[in-house]
């Protein structure tokens, strides 16, 4: 087998709402493969950051201001994206949120919202950048899916929601354009240390753990929170030759947690 299978030197890759988090990661491995690294954020200073903190790693990248739920911006960031840096070849609907609500007191306007971002925003971005994939004859779309693809749990419903839809969506896209030699993914990362989940892990005020750090723990067979740099490897694979048979598939990288029914109590 030829590693160079697994290279992305000559590729263009859009990851969305990489200024920080699993989509800075992710951006930061495809880099190492040799792809040329496109990202955006909501806001010229967040893109900044964003700049400097991939500066810091050696990387230039090109970053934009997009909001991913804008479909006419992110029309405009496409071409934009190929006229300034070339055709798209690999993208990452990473950009996400998540609302930690009760379902009955959740409001429809939030429901929509993480539906919005999570759900509506990666089929828009797809949308944009297919028909450029088939011109080019090949594409590499992954979609940053989760365990709440598979699980729901308290206070998620809208997360969840998307997320089983964003599962669907990635093996409707692999139905639809696996023929153009366009190959559609998801990674399901487990609980990851980043910003998203910092209130999860937040010390209580006698400093002891927060009960949830303590159950994810337990519940995780690897006995630890996955970090960011734990999905740059499975990313590379999925947006590398190295995986051209591979269509439809959810990646899960939990550490295990997927697979565990958990440890008998006492
Ligand atoms: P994060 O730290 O909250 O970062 C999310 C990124 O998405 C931020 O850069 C954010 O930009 C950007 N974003 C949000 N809404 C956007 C919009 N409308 N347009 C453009 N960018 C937008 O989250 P993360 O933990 O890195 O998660 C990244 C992805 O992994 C998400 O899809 C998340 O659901 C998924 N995931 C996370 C975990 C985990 O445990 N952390 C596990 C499974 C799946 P701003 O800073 O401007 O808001
Ligand atoms: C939560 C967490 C999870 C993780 C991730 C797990 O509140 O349960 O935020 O949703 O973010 O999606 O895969």
């Amino acid at each position: 087998m030829d590693l160079k299978q697994f290279s992305l030197e000559g590729k263009v890759a859009l990851i969305t709402g990489a200024s920080y988090g699993i989509g800075f990661a992710i951006a930061c491995a495809m880099h190492e493969a040799g792809a040329a690294i496109v990202f955006n954020d909501i806001r010229q200073d967040l893109v900044d950051k964003g700049l400097a903190a991939y500066r810091e790693k050696g990387i230039e990248a090109h970053g934009y201001v997009c909001d991913v739920t804008d479909e006419d911006a992110v029309n405009a960031l496409v071409r934009k994206v190929e006229a300034e840096v070339g055709v798209i070849d690999i993208l990452v609907n990473n950009a996400g949120i998540i609302k930690r609500i009760p379902m009955t007191e959740m409001t429809a306007a939030q429901f929509r919202q993480v539906i919005d971002v999570d759900l509506n925003a990666p089929f828009i971005v797809a949308k944009a950048v297919i028909p450029s994939m088939i011109k080019k004859g090949h594409g590499k779309i992954i979609n940053i899916c989760s365990m709440m693809s598979e699980l729901g749990r308290e206070t998620v419903s809208a997360y969840a929601a998307a997320k089983g839809g964003l599962k669907m969506l990635t093996r409707n896209i692999c139905s639809e354009y696996g023929e153009y030699n366009i190959q559609c993914n998801g990674i399901g990362p487990g609980y990851i240390a980043t910003p998203q989940t910092a209130p999860l892990r937040e010390r209580q005020p006698d400093g002891s753990r927060h009960p949830f750090d303590s159950f994810i723990v337990a519940k995780t067979p690897a006995a630890r929170w996955g970090e960011a740099e734990d999905l740059g490897g499975p990313a590379v694979f999925l947006a590398s030759d190295a995986s051209n048979f591979v269509n439809g598939h959810i990646l899960y990288v939990d550490g295990g947690i997927l697979a565990y029914i958990g440890k008998q109590p006492g």
